[in-house]
């Protein structure tokens, strides 16, 4: 059994190693095919992402940046990158993954980088190569690629053609990223298309990142998957082959629900996160953590707070694991005696550790706590509230 202070030590280590990213699109108005919910603090200027994502940092000190969806949050592309620099030095959070659009235009019916089109599919590519431009100009290491392309009826588009569009773009977007730079390429296996997806797996999402180039990893959404699906040994494999880039964490119940992470299954991200504690501290530096969720009915600022420190507490219980003694049990194979020491660090109320680490490191004890004394969402609800009645609504 571990001394106190020895817990700590350990405790203050995995805390300190722990960063997430947030998205922009976290703070915004969000719904579904069936309506959008409105709220009077959501943000829908950059500078109110900004600031917004600039409270959380100041609240929890481990989310230094924010994701950015070219087209939502840089509509004039590489021009909007001074904006975007002011921003980052008056909220002190800095641009984090560059997040390509290629599913609103409606040249897209029929795919971007795969649209049987070579005309539409250079138009994507363009996007792809300004979305490196912006993030070099950026100084961000990841410009953050998810595709929608695939298509609803068998035999209505051919599944090889676009395999090989698809090397083709990714080789070229790749041939144009910074020496620090990195392509991640994220996978779906389905939605918006529902007969096939073009990058559906983590098997695709490899090989097409193998494809480009060194510089190319998969990201692994983790909302993602059949509801069946092994996540952790997904990613087990993914260290395994140093494929491994970086994760969008949210949680489901069903499909891609982008609920908040660790809502419906907090020993999934739980077990995930062991196979990351695994694989040691110089692994963590490549694999970037980002939050990727909609907040349809909850508070914008509360979700992300909740979030964050949902996270920290997942990450700081996964690592509380004995990996050493756990080896041993395993190679033994002395189950029961094994997963009582896996679950058991899962059951460990992480919460008054983590308490101490943040007042130690000057952070509020309570986030969310420290969220409502500050009075941050009355003011933002109250300055943003009287836009809110004009821009109800709804999908058809
Ligand atoms: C697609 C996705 C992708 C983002 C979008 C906001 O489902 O996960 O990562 O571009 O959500
Ligand atoms: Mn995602």
């Amino acid at each position: 059994m571990k001394s106190e202070s020895a817990l700590q030590e350990l405790a203050f280590q995995a805390l300190d190693a722990f960063q997430i990213e947030i998205p922009s699109w976290g703070f915004a108005n969000t719904g579904t095919r069936f309506g959008k919910f409105v709220q009077a603090a959501a943000a829908s200027t950059l500078e109110e992402k900004f600031s917004d994502a600039g409270q959380v940092h100041k609240l929890t000190g481990v989310t230094p940046t924010l994701a950015l969806h070219v087209l939502w949050d840089l509509p004039n592309s590489v021009d909007d990158v001074d904006t975007v620099r002011a921003l980052e030095h008056k909220f002190g959070v800095a641009a984090g993954s560059i997040n390509p659009n290629l599913f609103q235009d409606q040249e897209y019916k029929f795919g971007s980088l795969c649209n049987p089109s070579d005309e539409i599919r250079e138009r994507a590519i363009a996007h792809m190569l300004d979305s490196v431009t912006i993030a070099r100009k950026l100084g961000s290491r990841d410009v953050s690629l998810w595709l929608p392309d695939g298509s609803n009826y068998p035999g209505t588009q051919s599944i090889r053609k676009r395999i090989a569009w698809l090397e083709d773009a990714l080789q070229r977007t790749h041939k144009a990223l910074g020496p620090n730079q990195r392509l991640l390429v994220e996978y779906k296996p389905f939605e918006p298309a529902f007969y096939h997806t073009d990058i559906a797996d983590w098997g695709m999402s490899a090989h097409l990142a193998r494809a480009a180039g060194p510089q190319a990893r998969v990201l692994v959404d983790t909302g993602h998957h059949y509801a069946t699906q092994n996540i952790e040994q997904i990613v087990a494999w993914l260290l395994h082959l140093d494929m491994l880039g970086g994760f969008h964490f949210n949680d489901r119940r069903y499909a891609d629900d982008d609920l908040t992470l660790g809502s419906i299954d907090p020993y999934q991200i739980f077990r995930i996160f062991h196979e990351i504690h695994l694989s040691g501290r110089e692994a963590l530096g490549q694999i970037a953590f980002m939050i990727d969720q909609s907040h349809n009915l909850k508070g914008k600022m509360e979700a992300m707070v909740q979030t964050v420190c949902a996270g920290q507490e997942l990450w700081l219980k996964a690592a509380l694991v004995d990996r050493e003694q756990l080896a041993s049990l395993q190679e033994k194979c002395e189950l029961v005696a094994a997963e009582e020491l896996f679950r058991g660090a899962f059951w460990t109320d992480v919460r008054p550790l983590v308490k101490e680490w943040r007042l130690s490191r000057g952070l509020p004890e309570d986030p969310l706590a420290a969220l409502a004394k500050s009075g941050y969402v009355q003011r933002i609800s109250a300055e943003r509230g009287a836009r809110m009645a004009a821009t109800v609504t709804s999908y058809a």
